[in-house]
């Protein structure tokens, strides 16, 4: 057995090692500094309680973007280092995020051994390769994101931090060939063992989901499908499920190899960045593009975030999680016996509360970012929830899963189309989203990005509107002079959240104005950027009268754009006339 030696390596703080959204990201420049990522491993093993770290089990792995494998390697030698029993690696140091969660909740070593938590690599959203973005989280016991009190005492140590851990002459492991390594240190022995990276996964959607009804719907002739998964990790994933277990045809999975730098593309699934697949459902400029699939739907890096689509239809991320809910009873095994509760981040439109006050569900407004939604889960309280920001999942983990939703989607019109696959047309994706609409009513829905806006005048820009918030009349003065036909603001507030389970507080989460007719208008800085400052505005208008129910998504906001952005004076704070990207 190869027998490794523990050094203690001196350094010295960084200032900018402060967990955002969803844990550290910056450019692989920054990483690629020395003791940059030791520094943060160190402090994160230091804010863990001694169990969790020695003698214990971890996941290492990510959606394999630039600069992963060096830093698997990195943290191997540390995880040893610090006593660490075993690192649990995925094939190739590729894992979902939402498999990372599912493999920390659920798989058993063959030695019965279980993990108590791992670092996540990725930057998710942001592209990848030598000169973009690289990222690293920790989560917790429980499947899901480190809360705050840790993320605080990981930053709070990478302020002070005078020493790392680290076995030094530990040779690399292959992680390209599934199998185990074990070594020999002082303290014991150390193993590394690299696992096929989809099984575990492919195993808990099986549990949940009906395999056998879905794959029913793939015989059909009539139901076509499209799947894109950005060159992010999805895409082994998309191979498992939806072509070898589901019967989908091969040439329904673009972009399904996984690329260090996602093919030069932001592997950010919305209308503007997904083009392949925007192009293919018949939503692009080009209309020469034959007859579009009946479903589609795309994924980040990660592939913990989904977009759905329609032939030609688009279906909100904030509509996506209510039809789910409104749903999945009917339409998905797990959900069967009934759901414990929903729950939404505060940007995201209020389309879920309806469902839930028309199910007499419970329900929970949370700040943005997944790790909110896991004490409600952890107490029985929340079964599915979901974010505007293309976030959508359930209590099986406590991660966003992109590929879970498409199941739940596939479930759904499976269900819509019971008896029907070999009908004249099927029920479509627009036709289920029209139909909850004529239920539920429709929220009209938009948001906003100024992506690397200078951080100054962001700050400004976010300080204008809480200063505004303290007179009403004055703001309610402002809009008259701006547009007649919106109507009144009735209260305005930053989000605060206290949460039920812990007692929490989390301050600063969103400027929110609140209008008469429930509308809103909501102003966040981003907190996964990782250079200037994106300052995201959401904008959402309910409309339950069935006559105006289907009208222009951009006609129907269009007064109350013209007041966010007059309001906010955004043009003149930020010097831009329009957003990098609209949702
Ligand atoms: C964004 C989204 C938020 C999401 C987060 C992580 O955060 O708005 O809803 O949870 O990204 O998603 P922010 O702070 O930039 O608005 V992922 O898929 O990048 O981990
Ligand atoms: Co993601």
């Amino acid at each position: 057995m190869v027998m490794f030696k523990v050094s203690c390596k001196q350094t010295s703080p960084f200032d900018d090692q402060k967990p955002g959204t969803s844990g550290l990201r910056k450019k692989v420049s920054v990483f690629n500094q020395p003791n940059y990522l030791e520094n943060f491993v160190q402090s994160t093993f230091y804010a863990l309680s001694a169990d969790k770290v020695k003698g214990a089990t971890l996941v290492v792995s990510g959606d394999g973007r630039y600069f992963s494998k060096d830093a698997i390697q990195i943290i191997i030698k540390m995880a040893a280092a610090n006593g660490v029993r075993r690192v649990w690696v995925g094939q190739n140091g590729l894992l979902s995020t939402p498999a990372v969660s599912a493999v920390i909740r659920e798989r058993v070593g063959a030695d019965g051994s279980k993990a108590t938590g791992g670092f996540i690599l990725t930057a998710s959203h942001n592209p990848g390769g030598p000169h973009e973005d690289f990222g690293i989280k920790y989560n917790m016991e429980n499947g899901g994101p480190a809360p705050e009190a840790i993320t605080d005492k990981i930053y709070a140590n990478t302020k002070t931090i005078k020493e790392y851990f680290i076995a030094e002459d530990l040779p690399d492991v292959d992680i390209s060939i599934v199998g185990l390594s074990s070594f020999g240190g002082h303290e014991g022995p150390f193993d590394v063992d690299v696992f096929e990276s989809t099984t575990d996964y492919v195993k808990l959607m099986k549990s949940i989901f009906d395999f056998e009804f879905i794959k029913k719907l793939f015989e059909s002739p009539k139901f076509t499908f499209c799947y894109d998964a950005l060159h992010g990790v999805g895409g082994i994933y998309a191979q498992r499920i939806f072509v070898e277990e589901l019967g989908a045809h091969q040439s329904s999975l673009i972009n399904c190899v996984p690329k260090e730098d996602f093919g030069g593309g932001h592997p950010d699934p919305n209308l503007t960045y997904a083009k392949e697949l925007v192009a293919r459902m018949g939503l692009g400029k080009d209309n020469s593009v034959g007859e579009p699939p009946e479903f589609g739907a795309a994924a980040d890096g990660d592939a913990d975030r989904n977009m759905i689509l329609g032939k030609r239809f688009f279906v909100t991320p904030s509509d996506s999680v209510a039809i789910i809910a409104a749903n999945a009873v009917q339409s998905i095994p797990y959900f069967a016996s009934g759901l414990k509760g929903v729950a939404r981040s505060m940007p995201t439109s209020a389309a879920l509360d309806v469902v839930a006050k028309h199910l007499n569900l419970k329900f929970f407004e949370v700040p943005t970012g997944w790790k909110f939604f896991g004490n409600l889960m952890d107490a029985g309280l929340c079964s599915i929830c979901g974010e505007e920001s293309f976030g959508t999942g359930s209590d099986h983990i406590r991660e966003k899963d992109g590929i879970w939703a498409v199941l739940a989607w596939l479930s759904i019109i499976a269900f819509k189309n019971k008896g029907n696959l070999n009908g004249e047309k099927l029920v479509s994706v627009e036709d289920i989203v029209r139909q909850h609409w004529a239920v539920y009513g429709r929220h009209y829905y938009t948001r906003f990005d100024y992506e690397n806006v200078d951080a100054g005048a962001a700050k400004e820009l976010m300080a204008y509107l809480v200063k505004l918030q303290s007179s009403l009349p004055d703001v309610n003065k402002i809009i008259e002079g701006i547009r007649s036909d919106v109507s009144k603001v009735v209260e305005a507030d930053e989000f605060e959240y206290k949460d039920p389970v812990d007692g929490s507080i989390s301050k600063h989460q969103g400027i929110r104005y609140l209008f008469e007719d429930g509308s809103r208008l909501v102003f966040r800085l981003s907190g996964t950027g990782s250079v200037g400052a994106t300052i995201r505005l959401y904008i959402e208008q309910y409309e339950n009268d069935s006559s105006k129910i289907g009208r222009d998504s951009q006609d129907a906001l269009a007064p109350l754009v013209e007041v966010a952005l007059k309001l906010s004076k955004m043009q003149e704070f930020t010097g831009r006339s329009a957003p990098t990207v609209i949702t």
